[in-house]
C-alpha cells in the first residue's frame, strides 16, 4: 500500500510565503474542504494517509512535500529555504522516522522539496530562491553512496522546480518549458502544458491515476489524449498560496 503523508491546514494559513502572486483572501472553511478532498481522493488512489494536526503557528506547514524527499533507500529531511518555513520540518522527520532512515542537510545549504525531481537515479534541483548549490553538493554527497546522480537546474519565473515540470510516468514529463533549463530532460518524452495555463505543470501519479487540478482543462485534455487517466481536484484556494498537487503530500 502506498503511504502519503499530509497535514491539516494552518489556522494562520492567509500568512504564508508568496514570490511570484500577490496576496489575495484565502477562504478558510473552503481551503480545508478542498483539502479534506484532496485527502479522499489520494485514498480514492490506493493510499493510506497518514494526516499529521496542524502547525497553528506555521502558516505554510500544509505543503509538506517541501520539509523532505524519499528515496527508496532513504530519505533527506530538507532545510525549506523561508526562514518561517524551517520550524515545518521536525514532525515530518518524526512521521518518516518509522518508515526510512533519515539524512539531513545543514547550513548554509537550504533546499525545498517542492524543487526536487527525481527520476530514477537522477536527482534534479531547481536553483530558485529556495534551494542553493551548498544544498545540491551536500545532497550529492550523502547520496553518491547509493548511486544516485544530482543535477542544478536553472529555473526562470517559477517558485520551484516542480512548479515548471513533474513526471507524469517514468519515461513521460508535463512540462512549461518557459520557466527551466529544458535542456537537462532531453531524454524524456515531453507533454508541453497548454500555453494559456502557465502553473499546469504540476501533476502527481498516483497508482497508475494522475491527481491534477481542475484549474487547467486544456492541459487536463492533452494528458487525457496521451491516455492518462486523471484524478481530478480543485485547490483553487490553496492555489493563492503558490501550492498546487505535488506540495500538499509526501509519498512513501
Ligand atoms: C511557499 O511559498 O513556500 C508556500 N506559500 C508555497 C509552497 C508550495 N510548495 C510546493 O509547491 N512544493
Amino acid at each position: 500500500m502506498t503511504l502519503a503523508i499530509t497535514r491539516k491546514i494552518s489556522p494562520r494559513f492567509n500568512e504564508c510565503e508568496l514570490t511570484h502572486i500577490s496576496r489575495e483572501p484565502i477562504n478558510l472553511n473552503l481551503a480545508r474542504q478542498q483539502h479534506a478532498n484532496y485527502v479522499l481522493a489520494l485514498q480514492a488512489l490506493s493510499c493510506e494517509v497518514i494526516e499529521l494536526p496542524a502547525e497553528k503557528d506555521l502558516p505554510d506547514s500544509v505543503f509538506v512535500e517541501d520539509t523532505a524527499f524519499i528515496l527508496p533507500e532513504i530519505a533527506i529531511i530538507t532545510r525549506p529555504g523561508a526562514d518561517s518555513r524551517k520550524p515545518e520540518i521536525e514532525s515530518v522527520a518524526q512521521a518518516l522516522a518509522p518508515h526510512r532512515k533519515l539524512l539531513r542537510v545543514h547550513a548554509p545549504a537550504t533546499v525545498d522539496g517542492g524543487d526536487v525531481l527525481i527520476l530514477g537515479k537522477n536527482i534534479f534541483i531547481g536553483n530558485s530562491t529556495r534551494s542553493n548549490s551548498a544544498a545540491v553538493n551536500q545532497i550529492q554527497e550523502l547520496l553518491k553512496p547509493y548511486g544516485y546522480v544530482v543535477a542544478h537546474v536553472e529555473l526562470r519565473d517559477c517558485l520551484h522546480l516542480k512548479s515548471a515540470l513533474t513526471k507524469v510516468d517514468d519515461q513521460t514529463l508535463l512540462i512549461n518549458p518557459n520557466w527551466a533549463d529544458v535542456s537537462h530532460f532531453k531524454q524524456f518524452d515531453w507533454i508541453e502544458i497548454d500555453a494559456a495555463e502557465p502553473y499546469a505543470a504540476n501533476c502527481l501519479p498516483i497508482n497508475g491515476q494522475i491527481l491534477y487540478p481542475t484549474d487547467f482543462p486544456k492541459t487536463a485534455q492533452k494528458l487525457e489524449a496521451h491516455g492518462y487517466k486523471l484524478k481530478q481536484v480543485d485547490l483553487s484556494e490553496l492555489a493563492k498560496a503558490e501550492g498546487a498537487v505535488t506540495c500538499c503530500s509526501l509519498i512513501v
